[in-house]
């Protein structure tokens, strides 16, 4: 433990420095401590990291190149980088219990993009280079590579749809996920919101993917990882699991068994900065096969990787290890189920009709609302979520009919279930008052809404005071 006034100190001390530079750069980052304070924070994929952790980004390691990874790099003078990069990913392998560790992705895309190539450099290039036997790597042409790649006849991508709670790059055809890959998406049961394993399995039987990719952004319920690896090893695919949104759960030891991605994927990509609470940045687990070209991530895919990053990633990693993470991570579940609860029980629809994870999407339409509307309703009202899509939305990615909240962030600051019902009834206040609005030719708006201001003043205030009791950064006073 630090000593007590440690962490005011640090920051306080920061900011002097930064002040004395540029000070509206110390005003910003002041201004958003306090909006985070006050904020009521819903958003499925935001957390708080600890002190340690942020303070551990503002260093000399910043200053940094290391391209290449752990006694591989391509810049000299990389020794202490090599060790903040071992440590981080020894803890995410004894975190995870995984084989192997790349902790140099920048986002959960970049961990993405590096998964990609990892198995296209492992199950397309590699066999097509030893076509080319004796030919070197650098005299094949542009022509000569699509002429591989048309005669091995497999770069196809199957994933979660966006509308089913998948993520853009899982396939989703204008993301460069869906350029890369010719791609097919699996949606969820009309009637119960919940994935069709049969129904997967049959797409990838027809489709036979290169690549089956299982994980969402949006989507309130466990996967079964045991049968997801059977449907993709029935029709030799590699399987893939973006863990972004859940590992924290899968940290605290809530995911287990079946559900557990580590033991049944061959690459589990994540970021570390949803309910894992580390910094923002991505990170790669993998079976032995495909480390040696996870590890060629960077340079192939990233750019240079940003030590102080991982250095903050290890700080995190370590606390995830601590018992009280699995404590954490089993309070952000019963939180997400009371919320779900007390939405349902004042008349709300959900999809799926609950959770058994951190978040939930509740159907606005019920509401006569679009997820436009009602996202800025509750931001009116001191609620900040974000609108997303439901199954087969009709209003379409941007407008879309849901809105998705999430209890991590609320969970570290101490929320419990009795917390999590006031919110219920906040959210459906603010909601069931907000009416549509209309264009200035009378049809309907799907942006433009009317809520009472008194109505909006007064959740906020009752927002305010239950934050109150709560205090974010307990240890930090920057006055
Ligand atoms: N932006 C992340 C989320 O909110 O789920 C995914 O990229």
């Amino acid at each position: 433990m630090s000593s007590p006034n440690a962490e005011s100190t640090a920051f306080r001390s920061a900011l002097e420095v930064i002040r004395a530079v540029e000070p509206r750069v110390a005003d910003a980052i002041a201004a958003e401590l306090a909006d985070q304070r006050e904020s009521l924070k819903l958003i499925a994929s935001e957390n708080y990291a600890s002190p340690a952790t942020l303070l551990a980004m503002g260093n000399w390691f910043s200053d940094k190149y290391a391209e290449g990874t752990v006694g591989r790099r391509f810049y000299a003078g990389c020794q202490n980088v090599d060790t903040i990069e071992a440590l981080a990913a020894e803890h995410a392998r004894e975190l995870f219990g995984a084989a192997h560790a790349y902790v140099q992705p920048h986002s959960g895309i970049d961990a993405n993009l590096v998964a990609f190539w990892a198995v296209l450099a492992d199950r397309v290039e590699a066999p097509a280079l030893k076509r080319a036997q004796a030919r070197q790597v650098n005299d094949l042409t542009e022509a000569d590579w699509f002429a591989l790649r048309r005669e091995l006849g497999n770069q196809r991508m199957l994933g979660m749809s966006l509308d089913a709670g998948g993520h853009l790059t899982h396939g989703f055809r204008p993301n460069i996920s869906g350029k890369m890959f010719d791609q097919r998406s699996y949606g969820t049961d009309p009637a119960t919101g919940l994935i069709d394993y049969d129904k997967v399995a049959e797409a990838a039987r027809e489709f036979k993917p290169l690549i089956l990719v299982a994980g969402y952004s949006a989507y309130p319920r466990k996967v079964n990882f045991r049968i997801m690896r059977e449907i993709a090893d029935s029709v030799g695919a590699t399987f893939m699991v973006d863990m972004a949104h859940f590992a924290g759960l899968v940290a605290g030891k809530v995911f287990t068994g079946d559900f557990d991605p580590v033991p049944h994927a061959h690459i589990v990509t994540t970021t570390t900065h949803k309910s894992l609470r580390g910094p923002r940045g991505g990170m790669v687990l993998c079976q032995p096969e495909l480390a040696e070209q996870v590890d060629r991530g960077c340079p192939m895919v990233l750019g240079g990787p940003l030590p102080h990053v991982m250095a903050a990633k290890a700080v995190a990693l370590a606390e995830a290890r601590r018992p009280d993470f699995a404590d954490y991570a089993q309070r952000i579940v019963a939180n997400a189920q009371a919320l779900a609860e007390g939405l349902l029980r004042r008349g709300a629809t959900l999809v799926t009709g609950g959770t058994d994870n951190h978040l939930a999407i509740i159907d606005v339409t019920s509401y006569g609302l679009t997820g436009r509307q009602a996202e800025q309703a509750l931001l009116d009202a001191g609620i900040v979520t974000n609108r997303n899509s439901v199954p087969q939305d009709p209003n379409g990615a941007w407008y879309t009919s849901g809105i998705r909240i999430g209890t991590p962030a609320l969970t570290t600051r101490g929320l419990g279930t009795a917390e999590m019902d006031t919110i219920a009834e906040l959210i459906h206040t603010v909601l069931s008052q907000t009416r549509p609005g209309a264009n200035a030719d009378g049809t309907p708006s799907k942006a433009k809404y009317a809520l009472d201001a008194a109505v909006a003043d007064k959740v906020s205030r009752q927002a305010s005071e239950l934050l109150t009791g709560f205090p974010l950064y307990p240890t930090v006073d920057l006055t």
